[in-house]
């Protein structure tokens, strides 16, 4: 036999038929000297291989080699797929195999610092496994992230990262398909690009410089330069102090600008349709990995509309106030407001998906537009999921003398960004667009309480490794 079979496409459907399969040997039971079964992993799925002792097929000492695999070794296996009368518990696949043949392609060591079948536990089930008195090891996140290679092993983590690849897959394929330019800007750069202090600084040959805490000042530049409607998905660097749930020192910013020929609505139309269509196709094409997620960390599925909701800052700081929250009507939403308001927001309009738009100038970046009609607003947004920001999206101040105007304004040193401020000299559109944190769409998309959950090598202030 020469077809491999994936143990996750393992059904009834292959009822007595002959199977080959690779996974790994999560685990390993010997039943006296005639049987052993090994529960072998791949991709996060598991099946049951049971080896039975049998004249000319299989022997006593092969019953013995299989008990004895080191978990996680690397096995090939040759059998007959079975199903047994009763449900099968502690695999993703209700079918078994007789084995006929088994080989070890590669040994693990006999102990090690994870256990997959203790790491794959949710919450609930470690709790019902330490009241009836089993052996457990809880694994915490610093273990988790310290020994990462094995954590992926778990089908949660195979689910997160296969999610994790489609959000970037339909971010792209969708802006393709509305004639996007994919474009890749340096991360090496002599300034700041958003303001304020959270860069890395780096010695460039002798010269100043940083790393990108944003695709900002160039997409901007690739809009002056033509290029109509770009986007990209790239590092982004952010020297953050703050050791949170949300915030990374380096993350994957998808980011989008565009000419607009009218409005910063514009760009809103974007983001709804690129979402929806994103959210669309994570439900229906994986589901499978949506439901590993939620086996291990249960959630509800996100509640979001066909068409997204756009609420005004105005209205949402005056829904506040009507549940008894003060807040300055022109200052930002701090974490805890913008959680009160996801509440509000999903009470109200039945949804956990949302924009909100025209923030008060002042809480924004110095190359937001503001509002023509009260220049205490601005053409700017945010999106949320769940009460938590993914997205953070404006309308640009395209005339120079005046970017030159609110960079000054915003306490920036103009002289390190003068080709960006010379790009709008030349002639630009007008244009916005947007900039969405990966790990944070997929962690809130997800339910999931922490950034470092969905960041494959995560670096937060106090981690640098693996
Ligand atoms: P960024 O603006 O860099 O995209 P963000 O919007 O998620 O990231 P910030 O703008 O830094 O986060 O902050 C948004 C809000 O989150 C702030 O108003 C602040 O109240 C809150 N916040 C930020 N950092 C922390 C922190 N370490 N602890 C608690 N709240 C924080
Ligand atoms: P902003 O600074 O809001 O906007 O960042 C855009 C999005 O990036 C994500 N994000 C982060 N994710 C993980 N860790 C962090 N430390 C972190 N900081 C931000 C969030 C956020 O919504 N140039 C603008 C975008 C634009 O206007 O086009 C910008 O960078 O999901």
């Amino acid at each position: 036999l020469k077809a491999w079979t994936q143990v996750g496409d393992l059904t009834h459907e292959l009822k007595e038929k002959e199977v080959l399969i690779r996974g790994r040997a999560q685990t390993t039971r010997a039943v006296g000297k005639n049987m052993a079964f090994v529960v072998v992993r791949e991709k996060g799925f598991t099946v049951q291989c049971v080896v039975t002792a049998r004249p000319d097929v299989v022997s006593k000492q092969m019953v013995k080699f299989a008990a004895g695999l080191s978990r996680e070794s690397i096995v090939d296996i040759h059998g007959v797929v079975s199903v047994p009368s009763i449900a099968i518990k502690g695999t993703t696949q209700q079918v078994e195999i007789q084995v006929s043949k088994l080989y070890c392609v590669d040994k693990a060591m006999p102990t090690l610092p994870i256990n997959i079948e203790d790491a794959s536990r949710s919450e609930k089930e470690i709790e019902e496994a330490l009241e009836a008195g089993e052996q457990l090891v809880r694994v915490n996140q610093d273990t988790r992230l310290n020994y990462r290679v094995l954590d992926f092993r778990t089908s949660a983590n195979q689910g997160i990262f296969r999610i994790q690849c489609q959000v970037c897959n339909i971010f792209r394929q969708f802006l393709l398909s509305e004639d996007f330019v994919e474009i890749h800007t340096p991360k090496l750069i002599a300034g700041s690009s958003e303001g304020g202090s959270a860069v890395f600084k780096l010695d460039y040959k002798g010269q100043a410089a940083c790393l990108a805490q944003s695709p900002q000042l160039h997409k901007q530049m690739a809009i002056c330069g033509d290029f109509g409607r770009v986007f990209e998905i790239g590092p982004v660097f952010r020297a953050e102090d703050s050791y949170t749930h949300r915030h990374l020192c380096e993350f994957t910013g998808l980011d989008v600008e565009m000419e607009i020929k009218q409005h910063y609505t514009e760009v809103m139309d974007i983001v709804d349709h690129l979402f929806v269509t994103m959210f669309d196709h994570l439900n229906k094409k994986c589901s499978k990995y949506l439901e590993a997620v939620g086996r291990q960390y249960p959630f509800e599925p996100l509640k979001y509309l066909p068409k997204t909701l756009r609420l005004r800052f105005e209205e949402g700081v005056q829904m506040l106030k009507e549940a008894g929250v003060e807040i300055d009507p022109y200052g930002d939403l701090n974490t805890e407001s913008e959680r009160k308001l996801g509440q509000l927001v999903l009470e109200k309009y039945g949804t956990e998906f949302y924009i909100l738009h025209r923030y008060p100038l002042a809480v924004r970046p110095f190359y937001t537009m503001p509002c023509y009609d009260d220049p205490k607003y601005s053409n700017s947004f945010d999106v949320f999921i769940r009460g938590e920001e993914i997205i953070s999206g404006a309308q640009r101040v395209h005339v120079p003398e005046f970017l030159v105007e609110r960079a000054q304004a915003c306490g920036i040193d103009v002289s390190t960004i003068s080709t960006y401020i010379d790009s709008f000299r030349y002639g630009a559109p007008p244009h916005g667009g947007f900039g969405a944190g990966l790990e944070r769409v997929v962690m809130l998309f997800c339910g999931l309480n922490n950034i470092r959950k969905t960041s494959l090598f995560p670096r937060d202030p106090l981690r640098i490794a693996p």
